[in-house]
């Protein structure tokens, strides 16, 4: 393989694949475009939970129960807060406020976002570059049946409970994106981890140029599901696709990034999918998708840069 991959992640989902794709490849070969507009300001801290579950998952310091936070986190803080009637919906372990303490000092001191993680994500021993989709601020608002509610508000606050009827990215249209997803010189794939199509994947689409950049260039674009037998691997997906109006299964997600995308990774399980998402004009590879450990991580990469040589070497749209 030559040149570098750059792979578009949300939270959970995608770091899980980031991490696969980090241990089968060198760390300078390998960089993670994340999605910020799930970040939001809380107890008077600046909170960017993708970019953090990257970076603990590439640290190997994860919670493995949540996906995100901290592994072996305890919770004095929250505990604390709790008896004297603070907020506590929003769980921040005592670990992971370190986290948001030094990031808020470092941003409020002036700092971009990009350059705090990029030395934090040092500090933990990250090895591959892992950016944010830009510095600016962008924040995902869900219009629901109960109203307008801004994002952590409607997915953890209210569980995703309120049924999805639209999905704004307030700001998106005059964030700068981060150079790594305009200017592909050097890149040999890009991956679209299996995140959210909706507020993990579509916002980093949403900022100036970047759809325009990944329609145009002639570098292999692959989409990993999300979606295996019509469920969500972890989270809402499911239930955004029925209530935005999708076919709720790897087909619809197929045909939210059709246009753009030359390969899609199906699961085995829905391989009677396989037909019409060909019929998108999508090349369809057919494996076991769900990453259950790391070796299952480190398999599906594998096969994802397989796919990608495999789209390279043929010409993307044979
Ligand atoms: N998700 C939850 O469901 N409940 C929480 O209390 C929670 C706290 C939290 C703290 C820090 C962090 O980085 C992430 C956290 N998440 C929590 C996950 C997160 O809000 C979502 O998974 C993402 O925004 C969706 O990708």
């Amino acid at each position: 393989m030559s040149g570098r991959i750059l792979a578009l992640a949300g939270g959970v989902g995608g770091a899980k694949l980031a991490l696969g794709l980090a241990d089968v490849m060198s760390p300078e070969s390998l960089t993670v475009a994340v999605n910020t507009a799930d970040d939001f300001e809380h107890l008077g801290f600046s909170i960017s939970p993708d970019l953090d579950t990257v970076m603990y998952t590439l640290a190997g310091v994860a919670n493995p129960e949540t996906g995100w936070g901290r592994q072996g986190e305890s919770w004095a803080v929250m505990g604390a807060l709790g008896a004297i009637g603070g907020e506590t919906w929003f769980r921040l372990g005592d670990k992971d406020l370190a986290t948001h303490i030094e990031r808020t000092r470092r941003l409020r001191a002036g700092e971009s976002l990009s350059s705090v993680m990029r030395d934090l994500a040092a500090r933990l021993g990250v090895g591959p570059a892992m950016v944010p989709m830009s510095d600016d601020p962008v924040r995902t608002m869900v219009t629901t049946d109960q109203g307008e509610l801004a994002f952590q508000d409607w997915f953890v606050r209210l569980q995703c409970g309120p049924a999805v009827r639209s999905i704004r990215f307030v700001g998106a249209d005059t964030a700068r994106p981060h150079a790594a997803l305009l200017d592909f010189a050097g890149v040999h794939g890009v991956v679209v981890c299996p995140s959210n199509p909706f507020v993990s994947v579509a916002p980093i689409l949403a900022l100036p140029g970047v759809h325009d950049a990944l329609r145009q260039t002639r570098v292999p674009r692959v989409a990993v599901t999300p979606i295996v037998g019509g469920q969500a691997i972890k989270g809402p997906a499911a239930k955004m696709l029925a209530e935005l109006g999708h076919d709720v299964s790897a087909l619809g997600v197929a045909r939210f990034y059709s246009g753009w995308i030359d390969g899609f990774v199906l699961d085995a399980q829905d391989a009677t999918l396989a037909a019409d998402i060909a019929a998108l004009g999508v090349r369809v590879r057919t494996t076991d998708t769900m990453m259950r450990n790391d070796a299952d991580k480190r398999r599906l990469a594998a096969q994802v840069l397989d796919f990608v040589d495999e789209l390279a070497v043929s010409g993307r749209h044979s």
